[in-house]
């Protein structure tokens, strides 16, 4: 990929680039064993496959030195009481950060280190949220109405580890109890001393 400089608009109000090269879309199907509440993911299937969230990339070779970069966006809506999410996972090169733009909608950063620090931060339109290298990290939609539309850079050497994530989860996750977000521990989270 030839490296010239570019330029492209992100139109906020369709929450769409002008130019990406690669579109993912993650349904409820994807995320079997990421919610907490199974008879409500289960109910919730049987349904329909609702589309959790989606991201629109811009291409750079997966190398040292480029930064990838796009578009990601959670749609609202909750699974039980687990507002939706993103897979979450660490970068393979642990020691790899990123930076997200949020540009719409209401949410939070559920991040962690694989040593068992926590931390959750809000993502509030013209915040910038820092992820240092070592912090896996997740977006929350707390938004029952809005999309929670985020833009992100980060290293492209840095890789993506969903396996951690998958068989862990979060220490952390956020709920909704009488209409408000709420931060609560994951009873199904393993410790670090359990994991081994
Ligand atoms: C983001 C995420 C994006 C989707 O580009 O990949 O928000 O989340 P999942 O990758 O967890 O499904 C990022 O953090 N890249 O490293
Ligand atoms: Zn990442």
């Amino acid at each position: 990929m030839k490296s010239v400089p570019f330029t492209f608009e992100v139109c906020i109000a369709d929450a769409i680039l002008s130019h990406y090269d690669n579109h993912i879309q993650r349904r409820l199907s994807s995320m079997k064993g990421q919610f907490l509440d199974q008879a409500a993911y289960d109910a919730l299937l049987a349904r329909e496959d609702a589309l959790l969230y989606e991201v629109y990339e811009i291409k750079r070779p997966e190398v040292a030195g480029e930064l990838l970069h796009g578009l990601s966006i959670v749609h609202p809506g909750k699974v039980g009481d687990e507002y939706y999410m993103t897979k979450g996972h660490f970068h393979t090169v642990l020691e790899t950060a990123e930076v997200y733009y949020c540009l719409k909608g209401q949410g939070m950063m559920v991040m962690e280190t694989p040593e068992g620090e926590w931390a959750v931060e809000p993502l509030r339109p013209n915040t910038v949220l820092y992820v240092p290298p070592r912090w896996a990290h997740r977006s929350v939609n707390t938004s029952l109405t809005e999309d929670l539309v985020t833009f992100f850079v980060y290293p492209g050497h840095a890789g993506h580890d969903y396996r951690t994530i998958e068989t862990q989860g979060f220490r952390k996750l956020v709920v909704e109890r009488d209409g408000q977000p709420h931060i609560v521990d994951n009873p199904r989270w393993l410790s670090p001393e359990q994991r081994s």
